[in-house]
């Protein structure tokens, strides 16, 4: 409840604040995209991880709010990208499953896209799995009308949950992110990559785009390459970042 409280006196205080963490054609080893990622550092310079504080978020109710300003600040950041030459840059928003249930969802989804300016298709709405697996019915007919917006839609953790193959296919969705914890073991041992290397071939039967979380490290990156994995994210290439030190390293990146 303390939580709760400093929360959401934290949130009409401007405390919270959102970064970027940008995401790599692993071929080119250029950047594509980038994930918003929120973050609190309260008064006493204290960060709190959003792994505490979102479910404190979503318990409150106050992921509604908190959720559609990490959306607005994402696309008016995306915009801004755009004006300043990165055009085919893409940029991922995590979305909280009460977010996602809630009946103004698609009426706040469009008038963000619409008050700021941001073109749909290159934003995307990462879910996660575990929530893909609740009401399928529901979940299935959002997407759809999500995918009408333009915006598209990507499964992160993904490989955590138990989707099967079907049911895969009947969501309208454009990518599916490996979870971290597949990454890490793909070179602990040799059956480490199965994993890793069913995702990436259940992507391309599907014609999913595919992109790694938490690549860390060379070998984890040559491994994904030779997997034929697209894309990916993780601290060997960009940690996430305030806007200032993003453009600084697009500029340095290009
Ligand atoms: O960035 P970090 O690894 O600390 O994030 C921890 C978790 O918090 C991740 O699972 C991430 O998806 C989640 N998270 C980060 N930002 C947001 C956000 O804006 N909305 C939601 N719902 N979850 C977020
Ligand atoms: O669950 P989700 O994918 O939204 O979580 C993303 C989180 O993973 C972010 O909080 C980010 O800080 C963290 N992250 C991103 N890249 C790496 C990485 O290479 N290693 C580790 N350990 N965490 C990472
Ligand atoms: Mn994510
Ligand atoms: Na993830």
């Amino acid at each position: 409840v303390r939580m709760m409280h400093a929360l959401r006196t934290g949130f009409a205080k401007g405390e919270l604040f959102v970064v970027y963490q940008p995401q790599m054609d692993l071929t080119a080893r250029c950047p594509v995209g980038a994930e918003a990622l929120l973050r609190w550092q309260t008064p006493d310079g204290t960060y709190i991880s959003p792994d505490r504080f979102i479910p404190i978020a979503e318990y409150s109710g106050l992921i509604i709010d908190i959720g559609e300003w990490v959306l607005r600040s994402a696309c008016h950041e995306l915009v801004r990208l755009r004006d300043a030459g990165h055009r085919q840059f893409t940029m991922s928003v995590n979305v909280s499953q009460v977010q996602f249930r809630h009946p103004y969802f698609l009426d706040m989804l469009r008038s963000a896209l619409e008050e700021t300016g941001a073109p749909p298709e290159f934003i995307e709405l990462e879910i996660t799995e575990s929530m893909a697996m609740e009401e399928p019915d529901l979940l299935i007919k959002m997407l759809a009308q999500v995918k009408h917006t333009g915006v598209s839609i990507a499964i992160d953790d993904f490989g955590t949950g138990f989707s099967s193959l079907s049911y895969l296919q009947r969501l309208q969705v454009d990518r599916l992110k490996i979870d971290r914890a597949f990454v890490t073991e793909i070179t602990h041992s040799a059956r480490g990559s199965s994993i890793a290397e069913m995702v990436i071939q259940l992507g391309r039967n599907l014609g999913l785009s595919v992109i790694a979380e938490g690549v860390e490290d060379e070998r984890q990156a040559a491994i994904l390459q030779s997997l034929g994995c697209p894309l990916a994210q993780g601290f060997l290439f960009a940690r996430p970042m305030a806007t200032a030190a993003l453009y600084e390293w697009l500029n340095d990146e290009s």
